[in-house]
């Protein structure tokens, strides 16, 4: 047995057990070590509190839990298709700039070290302030967080080692730039307050519209002339990684969409988006989205089985199994192993995420997608015109990170014609009803967060909170096996996968670490008085 356990680089606590036989992982268990409350915490709330509470989740992705349960609100409040263009437009500004900062963070910040080399800054004689820093900063000896590390096969050269810390440390910056953007029209940052149901809370101004766009520009350039090509060079150097036996995976994917492109409310507008909602597979077969076949399983999770499975709906609207998922947690049951249950979709595990929202564009002939992807591939020097050759490498450890650059280009791109719509004077807000009258019922709010398809689901019974569930990103990535003993996909993207040294085992780092895992989304509530301890064992 491979244990690592907690992950590093990732959001939150996660647990990883593979079984390696002859050099191959051949079977794998993921596991979410904490328990998430905040289901609990909403119960017999009034609706209103969802937006702001679901947001303290994660800071790393509040917009889409706020947005997400806001749209729950808004169903309650029937005020879905009142939402004002300039409204829509602000979401997909802030929503956009959480995207970008959380892409960078994850390249940069997480991923990026498993295959540069730090310590080369060691030998750096040269007089760039930043270098300088981290070189004095390796020179003190207290290398967290760079090390401890495991030992992997650094490929690239000295200057090129040298290049990408640099850019390790210029990302911040430009972090901090997106986090500014969000805050513009959201606020603050990261929790934001600019999504209201009925809107937004901020008008749109002129010198909002350029700060942003100052802001934005710096972006841009970022992503075009140091995001995507070290990602692309790192790729070239680790073009192993860069093919399905490393990491392929489940090959399902799930998308439920992101950005509205056109006014009132997502399900009426004919669904135009920016990222498309629907499914699609290994052929990029086009399959659209039923959320009816969407169920959570927790045999090998440590809840307890609902008893009553009536889903609650009163309207009609939202006859989804999502509503009625429990929170009770079971920490003794025999047969589990994670905190993070097992959503399905129609009885099959689906990978969610950019390489997901990237293949299920691709499939839906999303031109601008398609564009991007082919110019990523010509500067990879590979075949571009074969759909199928560049399915079959996206699909894998490194494809799950060229897709994250793909997308913050995407988005970073839209956003620019995003801040042109803007319209000043023009309304930017529907007040609801005073004192708000929320239906009774059951109501969901889907939306893209940056680590994949985020779902709410809100029931309403006398005014207050019910019942609520969330089925966040890396519930999906991350779930465990299902009650049909199906690995989720992570664990089918571990399965398989090359381990040269079952010590130091690099490849399942960097396999895991592809999927942005943030175990915050799954779990939240946890005893400060116990001692979490870090630890690698092979068994
Ligand atoms: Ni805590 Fe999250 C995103 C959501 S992942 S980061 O993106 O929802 O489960």
């Amino acid at each position: 047995m491979v244990s690592i356990n907690p992950m590093s680089r990732i959001e939150g606590h996660l647990d990883i057990k593979t079984k390696v036989h002859k050099g191959l992982i051949t079977k794998a268990w993921s596991s979410g070590t904490l328990f998430r409350g905040i289901e609990s915490i909403l119960k017999g709330r009034d609706p209103s509190e969802a937006p702001p509470l679901t947001q303290r989740i994660c800071g790393v992705c509040p917009v889409s839990h706020a947005l997400a349960s806001t749209l729950c609100l808004e169903r309650a409040l029937n005020l879905s298709d009142r939402i004002p263009g300039n409204a829509r437009i602000i979401r997909n500004l802030i929503l956009g700039a959480n995207f970008i900062q959380s892409h960078v963070l994850h390249f940069y910040h997480f991923a990026v070290l498993d295959y540069v080399d730090i310590r080369a800054v060691a030998a750096y004689p040269g007089n760039d302030p930043d270098l300088k820093s981290v070189k004095r900063f390796l020179d003190r000896g207290v290398l967290a967080p760079f090390a401890p590390r495991y030992e992997g096969d650094y490929r690239l050269t000295k200057e090129a080692n040298i290049r990408a810390i640099k850019h390790y440390i210029e990302a911040f910056d430009i972090r901090r730039k997106a986090h500014e953007m969000l805050a513009i029209f959201g606020g603050k940052a990261p929790h934001q307050c600019g999504i209201v149901p009925g809107g937004v809370s901020v008008k749109p101004t002129m010198d909002k519209k350029v700060d942003v766009y100052n802001r934005l520009r710096e972006i841009r350039e970022f992503i075009d002339d140091v995001y995507l090509p070290d990602v692309i060079h790192i790729t070239k150097c680790y073009t192993d990684y860069f093919e399905k036996k490393h990491g392929g995976g489940c090959g399902y994917f799930l998308s439920y969409g992101a950005f509205d492109l056109m006014d009132g409310a997502s399900e009426t507008n004919g669904e135009k988006r920016l990222m498309q909602r629907g499914l699609t597979d290994r052929s990029l077969a086009c399959e659209a989205l039923d959320i009816s076949k969407i169920t959570e399983s927790v045999k090998h999770a440590w809840y307890k089985e609902k008893k009553n499975h009536s889903t609650f709906v009163d309207s009609g609207k939202t006859p989804t199994p999502g509503s009625d998922g429990g929170t009770t947690p079971d920490p003794d049951k025999p047969g589990a192993y994670s905190f993070i249950k097992s959503p399905r979709y129609n009885g099959r595990a689906a990978e969610v995420g950019p390489l997901a929202d990237v293949l299920v564009n691709l499939a839906a002939n999303h031109e601008p997608t398609r564009k991007i992807v082919s110019e990523v591939f010509e500067k990879l020097g590979m075949d571009r015109r074969d759909g199928r050759h560049v399915v079959r490498r996206l699909i894998s450890v490194m494809g799950r990170n060229i897709a994250r650059a793909i997308e913050s280009k995407l988005v970073a791109e839209a956003m620019t014609d995003w801040i042109d719509a803007l319209t000043p004077g023009e309304p930017f807000y529907t007040p609801p009803e005073t004192p708000r009258k929320y239906e009774d019922g059951a109501f969901f709010g889907l939306t893209g967060a940056p680590r994949g398809a985020l779902g709410h689901w809100m029931t309403i019974q006398n005014g207050a909170i019910a019942h609520y569930q969330c089925i966040s990103p890396t519930t999906w990535n991350a779930s465990p096996r299902d009650n049909h003993g199906v690995s989720g996909p992570m664990e089918q993207a571990l399965e398989g996968l090359p381990v040269r040294d079952g010590s130091n085992p690099f490849e399942i780092a960097r396999a895991v670490r592809a999927f942005d895992p943030c175990l915050a989304c799954a779990v939240h509530v946890f005893d400060p008085g116990e001692a979490i301890t870090g630890e690698r064992r092979v068994l």
